[in-house]
């Protein structure tokens, strides 16, 4: 367990050693913090130099500093980091042990370099690359070239959760050379685009909205997504590389984007912050993994899991093929449902292709649990990694009813053979009022019933090798 207290000298850089000294991989490292965080991506164009061991102790003492602002300017709150675990580790700070992951990007920089597309093509890219999880914001240090030398970085607003659009990007080419100082425009360009990226100033607003935002009544563009009322406001449209931390706020009056009354969206509410002011530091425990499963009928997918455990449970966090199930502007992500159905036009589950189900619970504080997944093949059960069938949870097709025939020893109750896609029919039950009369084998398709036994409504269903009991047919009722 991590324990975050806030920096005896907040506000006032401090050299951070990053513990990962020369070590570079282009895969996340194992999680240690629980709760939507924010990972570290250094990502350099294919010909561009790779400047990451010159840069990775800057990074890490720009990132101390400003988690020590902002926890000065609310000490109930800190920003939530992807943290790894490095051993023999001599750097007291925690930011020592930031997960940085140093990525080489598919193309030359001349395509990333057009101010418009860069955020677009970077973020594509580690995208594809498997980065842009639901459950984390990404902070993206460019190194390449960039056309925009006033512009040192941005970051995507409109979407509260993390995932594939939940990007902060610094374009360290037209950032003054003052990385890792702690101070100056670097730094507070990373705290600006990831307040941003936390959702900061999304346009359009309800009316009223946040009472600052630049528009012409300040002689300036109209320009919704900053506060204009001050220079000291950390989302003030411009800075200065003379700019220092000491001198900056977290929403003057707080009256736009942090802490406010109004109706829009308030980053203080983010869950990519930690809550100090929670005695919960606790993650949720389960739902455990044996229990979480999925079958399926026809083309509607069936997602289900058991109750998790710990307090302060806000709810379930589910992931289709590696995204949320459910994205919204102003709300994040939870079901307090222990179950869903996939299969309407957004998501269209094929017979027989694999589906990536995962679940994992949230507490109020924004703990998260263990992300449990499954593979899911439509139709035919729980697969493995290489798509073999290792528990099948899908029923058969229903049988269909045949006409059924009056003989002089009872009725003779017909029906037509159900297929069961992933394995095998082992036999059909005959029910009465639906009640099980009587189970006979796959190779036989009709019964007679005794008259003296005949009447009530009859069905039949069939049930595969793993006992999953089919549909019922549509039913014959004898009077
Ligand atoms: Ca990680
Ligand atoms: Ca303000
Ligand atoms: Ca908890
Ligand atoms: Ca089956």
């Amino acid at each position: 367990m991590l324990i975050w207290s806030a920096p005896a000298n907040a506000g006032v850089a401090v050299p951070v050693t990053w513990c990962g000294g020369s070590e570079q991989t282009n895969v996340e490292r194992a999680d240690v913090v629980n709760g939507l965080q924010i990972h570290i991506v250094y990502a350099y164009a294919s010909d561009t130099p790779n400047r990451f061991p010159a840069l990775a102790n800057g990074i890490a003492t720009d990132i101390a500093a400003i988690a020590a602002w902002f926890q000065l300017q609310d000490p109930t709150r800190v920003l939530r980091f992807d943290l790894a675990e490095f051993l023999n580790c001599a750097e007291p700070s925690i930011y020592g042990t930031l997960d940085i992951t140093v990525v080489q990007l598919p193309r030359a920089g001349a395509e990333y370099q057009a101010n418009a597309t860069t955020v677009t093509r970077v973020s594509d890219d580690l995208n594809a690359m498997g980065y842009g999880h639901p459950d984390k914001k990404t902070l993206v240090y460019y190194d390449g070239p960039f056309d925009n030398p006033t512009n040192c970085g941005k970051g995507v607003t409109g979407q509260i959760d993390g995932g594939k659009n939940g990007y902060a990007v610094i374009f360290l080419a037209a950032c003054s050379a003052n990385v890792g100082t702690g101070i100056g425009d670097v730094a507070l360009t990373v705290a600006h685009e990831l307040i941003h990226a936390l959702n900061a100033l999304p346009v359009p607003f309800p009316s009223p909205g946040p009472p600052n935002v630049c528009g012409v009544s300040q002689g300036g563009a109209e320009d919704l997504g900053h506060p204009c009322d001050s220079a000291t406001d950390i989302m003030f449209p411009t800075g200065s590389p003379a700019d220092k931390f000491s001198t900056q706020v977290l929403d003057l009056n707080r009256d736009d984007y942090y802490g406010h009354q109004g109706a829009w969206w308030d980053v203080r509410n983010s869950l990519f912050l930690i809550r100090l002011d929670s005695t919960d530091a606790a993650a949720p425990t389960g739902p455990a993994a044996k229990r979480v499963t999925a079958t399926s009928v026809k083309r509607i997918v069936t997602f289900k899991w058991p109750k998790a455990g710990g307090g302060g449970l806000l709810g379930y966090r589910v992931y289709t093929n590696g995204n949320l199930f459910q994205t919204s502007n102003d709300k994040f992500y939870t079901t307090k449902k222990r179950k869903i159905t996939i299969g309407d036009k957004r998501i269209v589950p094929r017979p027989k292709r694999i589906m990536e189900l995962g679940v994992r619970a949230i507490d109020k504080s924004g703990n998260l649990g263990p992300l449990e997944t499954i593979r899911f093949r439509v139709g035919v059960g729980i697969v493995n990694a290489k798509g073999k069938l290792i528990k099948d949870t899908v029923p058969p097709s229903s049988p269909k009813l045949k006409q059924s025939q009056v003989l002089a020893s009872g009725i003779q109750i017909r029906w037509n053979k159900a297929v069961d896609i992933g394995g095998k029919v082992k036999s059909y039950r005959l029910e009465r009022n639906k009640r099980s009369f009587i189970v006979v084998p796959a190779s036989t398709r009709s019964f007679i019933v005794p008259f003296d036994k005949a009447r009530g409504t009859w069905t039949v269903r069939a049930i595969d090798k793993a006992k999953n009991l089919s549909p019922r047919t549509q039913s014959l009722t004898i009077k």
